[in-house]
């Protein structure tokens, strides 16, 4: 549909709601981003510091203002120490959330908070994977000894990396790092020590520090992802493929209507347990029962595991409140626009915040903590329930958007179906038609919105280019729930645009699994933090090939990355060896030195480097050149132009 909204999203459910926003004259992203425009350029090219209060100084890329700040710091010192701040910043953000796991599974495993441990198997293979033996041991006992394990990692004051790192990466990798110096040995100690680093006087060494940043990569990725993504399985289960529903549409008109989102289940797994025990509660207040949906990646957490569907993604958040059907959005941590009180203040939604680290003025702040779990998860769910009477019917303006989807892809979850078609030697399919070709390769499509692109256009833009050309998709984040929403996660989007080759084996691999139909051609693999799933399923795929990473023919995308996070997460895919596309530009233009180093050099030391490219049809034909590229490396057919 071709509207003056098209150009801010491409999601037809976002663009009415732009409209309906604008009939009520309720201020969006977009207006704010209007608002800033021209933003400042020494800012986007990376070259303002704000280090000391000597600053904050300007380096004048043009060559006719000032060359250095006030210090003596230059273009490509100035950029350095900003990218390793913000690549800190993004980790710490990863490495944060893993911390409540180790706090929260060791008190499970005491018995202390009312989560119980859901996941056996996952204890083991993640003791298994740590060295721990099960023998003898209760789950309990088994847990603590993981969580032990865990805060060890935080603990180590020596050279040796984490355990995590040891236990996780490919021992290629973990040689490959601890060459270059650069392998995380503590979360902690190597967050502070690059903050340290970064400080005025200090480093002024740009190649130097961006070795801090692939360091933060890495802590990103193992004291973050992996341990995060290892503690939550254990706790609530792994996921397993489930059928969900993606768009504004999901919310209903005749029930309460309760959004989670940021990032941390803890708080929303809770809420999914006494949304179901309060149903009738809600019946009672003249509902027609509780709709939960999510945005974000406590959204996704919930939907590959419980099934709860997919309110929106991070650019549209507000507008899942100018529906005026939310009766209560509850937050956690992250990504988290602190604007939604103020369109709050149009309708009668209740924003609840639940983390003290995350309070947002004119909020109801409920204090969530795990030993009063379900008390604070049932007020949560009571005060949603009696805001249900407060809803004004003449501001209820729902779109009818929703797709059909399935989620749930943990590995695991792969290998099981992929077991259907040869239980001996689950990858053998997948390996053998990407050897014959039917495969090309594989992209994983992650990371966010940013309002300085088109929402959603650059992910499903490229994920169909790719799709075309026989290029299966991995996909996390907000790009799952972009791909979701867009319909290319059931199995109908393997019959329109997967490539006649990815197609037979979808078809073949869903009829094996019992589906009836195709895999979809996108697999949901969670939230964020599940990025480390991919990483584990490159590592199998590696291992089983006989090969490192870096030489398989795949590709990583965050196309319309915004978040400190995405940095972080994108160092790390570069430091495991895959070519790694942004869509927007990184502010990093302002320093020949770092933009070299990241789009060229660090090829040599790490195997991956970054391509920016905002098209997604070009990016597309650059990924494939690649996949082309590492296929013919490996002796593998490639197909006629
Ligand atoms: Fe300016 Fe140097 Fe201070 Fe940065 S560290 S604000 S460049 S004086
Ligand atoms: S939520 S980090 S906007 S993907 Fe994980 Fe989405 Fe990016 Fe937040």
């Amino acid at each position: 549909m071709e509207n003056k909204y098209c150009h801010q999203s491409c999601d037809p459910a976002a663009q009415k709601m732009l409209k309906r926003a604008e009939e009520l004259n309720i201020e969006t992203v977009w207006d704010r981003y209007a608002a800033q425009e021209p933003q400042c350029g020494f800012g986007q090219l990376g070259l303002c510091c704000r280090v000391c209060s000597m600053g904050p100084c300007r380096v004048d890329p043009f060559g006719d203002g000032p060359q250095k700040g006030v210090c003596g710091a230059g273009a490509d010192t100035i950029v350095a120490r900003n990218l390793v701040r913000t690549a800190a910043a993004g980790a710490s953000s990863h490495v944060d959330h893993g911390y409540e796991y180790i706090q929260a599974l060791k008190k499970a495993a005491q018995g202390e908070i009312p989560y119980p441990i859901k996941d056996e198997g996952k204890l083991k293979a993640i003791a298994a994977k740590l060295g721990l033996s099960a023998e003898g041991k209760t789950k309990e006992e088994l847990a603590l000894a993981i969580a032990e394990i865990a805060a060890q990692d935080f603990a180590n004051t020596g050279e040796e990396p984490m355990k995590w790192v040891t236990a996780s990466a490919p021992a290629e990798r973990v040689e490959a790092w601890k060459k270059l110096g650069v392998a995380p040995r503590n979360p902690d100690r190597d967050i502070r020590s690059a903050l340290s680093q970064t400080n005025i006087g200090t480093d002024a060494d740009p190649v130097n520090m961006l070795l801090t940043a692939v360091r933060m990569g890495l802590v990103d990725a193992y004291g973050g992802l992996h341990l995060t993504t290892d503690l939550q399985d254990i706790i609530f289960g792994t996921p397993t493929p489930v059928a969900s529903e993606a768009n504004l549409g999901v919310l209903k008109e005749d029930k309460v209507n309760i959004v989670v989102h940021g990032h941390v289940p803890l708080m929303s797994e809770k809420l999914v347990e006494w949304a179901n025990k309060l149903n009738d509660k809600a019946i009672v207040a003249g509902a027609a029962g509780i709709q939960l949906a999510g945005i974000c990646c406590s959204g996704n957490e919930i939907l590959m595991r419980q099934g709860v569907p997919i309110a929106t993604n991070f650019l549209s958040q507000e507008l899942a409140i100018a529906t005026g059907v939310v009766d209560a959005i509850v937050v956690d941590i992250q990504c988290i626009m602190p604007s939604l009180t103020t369109v709050a203040e149009c309708f009668h939604t209740k924003v609840i915040t639940t983390m003290p680290i995350a309070k947002i003025p004119g909020a109801t702040h409920v204090d969530f903590n795990l030993e009063e779990a379900d008390a604070k998860a049932q007020e949560i769910i009571e005060l949603a329930i009696a805001n249900y009477r407060n809803r004004d019917k003449s501001k209820v303006h729902i779109p009818q958007e929703k797709t059909s989807f399935l989620g749930g892809f943990s590995v695991e979850a792969i290998v099981g179906a992929l077991a259907k078609v040869n239980a001996e030697d689950p990858l053998k399919p997948l390996v053998d038609n990407i050897a014959a070709g039917n495969i090309l390769g594989a992209a994983a499509l992650v990371g966010c919105n940013t309002v300085k692109l088109t929402q959603d256009s650059v992910h499903v833009g490229l994920a169909k280019e790719l799709l075309k050309n026989n290029v299966l998709i991995v996909s996390t984040g907000c790009a799952a729930q972009a791909l979701a929403k867009a319909g290319l996660m059931n199995p109908a989007a393997t019959e329109q645009y997967a490539g006649e080759g990815l197609k037979a084996v979808l078809t073949a691999v869903g009829q094996a699994a019992g589906l009836n139909a195709p895999l979809p051609p996108v697999l949901h693999m969670g939230s964020c933090v599940d990025n480390s799933r991919i990483a584990d399923l490159l590592s199998a795929l590696a291992g089983y090939l006989k090969v490192n990473v870096k030489d398989l023919p795949i590709a990583a995308s965050a196309p319309e990355f915004m978040s400190e996070k995405a940095i972080a997460i994108g160092t790390w895919a570069v430091a495991m060896g895959i070519l790694t596309h942004l869509g927007p530009t990184p502010q990093v233009l302002g320093s020949p030195i770092v933009t070299g180093v990241l789009t060229d050099k660090v090829e040599e030391l790490l195997g991956g480097k970054f391509i920016v490219e905002a098209d997604p049809v070009k990016a597309a034909a650059t990924i494939i050149n690649h996949i082309i590229d590492k296929r013919q490396k490996l002796g593998l057919t490639v197909p006629q132009a």
